[in-house]
């Protein structure tokens, strides 16, 4: 009897030790579990975070692009015809009109007299003499040279004085003789940005800037702005800036940059 009492308490004693034991190791699994999941979290965390990153650096332009796109088809603007064959390129990056400092003297980028000369403004179509010219050319324009603070605002309700150098664009299809006949000028940059505009928007002289009332802005075709050449580098060095037709004008997408030739119909 007494034996049998002692069998009895070490089996008991036995189980227990091994419940405890598989107990134990069961646990331990769950936290191995856990924590492998944690991490895996963590991991997919800082994967996202990197893609993210790629986007915001990378596709920016694109979104805004296709938001504003739509905006200007909702807009529905009879007069302004705007298109696009391409995604806004890296070249027009760098450039700002935020910027609302004072004119300065006009900096030339430096190694930039190269690049200047292969870069050929081209005026074609419906005009008496066709012109090729180059930033050079355009500089010796004296007689047709307009500089001001434009006013802008961008499809998002931005605003900004941006301070441009440039060549009178009525004045200067003048010299190219412009046929009496012409009905439409087209702007097309290199990205094949383009704006077509009718030839009595280009001949206006006479755009506004909605926060002073004192001034009028013809049509110019840039190459510096707040005192800063274009770098011909990054494209042709040459951008349409056209003030408002009348207060609240979204102006600002009508600014083509980087403009490698003019059509005249
Ligand atoms: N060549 C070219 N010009 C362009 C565009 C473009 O995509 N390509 N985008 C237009 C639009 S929609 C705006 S709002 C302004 C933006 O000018 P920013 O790049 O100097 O801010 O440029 C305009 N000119
Ligand atoms: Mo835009």
């Amino acid at each position: 009897m007494k034996r049998f009492k002692l069998i009895n308490l070490l089996t008991i004693i036995i189980l227990t030790i091994s419940l405890m034991l598989t107990g134990c190791r069961s646990k331990d699994k769950d936290e191995d579990v856990s924590t492998k999941i944690e991490q895996e979290e963590e991991i997919g965390k800082v994967e996202m975070e990197e893609e993210m990153d790629l986007e915001t650096e990378d596709e920016p332009p694109l979104v805004e692009e296709s938001e504003e796109k739509s905006e200007e088809a909702i807009k529905g603007n009879e007069e302004v015809k705007v298109t696009k064959d391409t995604k806004e390129t890296k070249d027009r990056k760098g450039q700002t009109t935020q910027n609302t400092e004072k004119p300065q003297e006009t900096k030339s980028v430096e190694n930039n007299t190269l690049e200047e000369n292969t870069h050929i403004l081209k005026i074609e179509g419906n005009v008496g003499k066709e012109l090729r010219l180059s930033l050079k050319d355009l500089k010796a324009m004296n007689d047709i040279i307009f500089q001001d603070d434009f006013y802008s605002i961008n499809n998002f309700g931005t605003t900004a004085h941006t301070n441009f150098k440039g060549v009178n664009l009525w004045r200067l299809l003048e010299k190219a003789q412009i046929s009496s006949g012409a009905n439409t000028v087209s702007i097309i940059a290199t990205d094949g940005y383009m704006m077509e505009f009718t030839v009595e928007q280009v001949k206006k002289q006479d755009y506004i800037d909605e926060t002073n009332p004192n001034k009028k802005f013809p049509m110019i075709i840039a190459w510096a702005e707040n005192g800063v050449e274009y770098d011909s580098n990054e494209g042709p060095p040459f951008k349409l800036v056209v003030g408002q037709k009348e207060p609240g004008d979204v102006n600002k997408p009508q600014w083509v940059s980087n403009i490698d030739r003019i059509v005249v119909k």
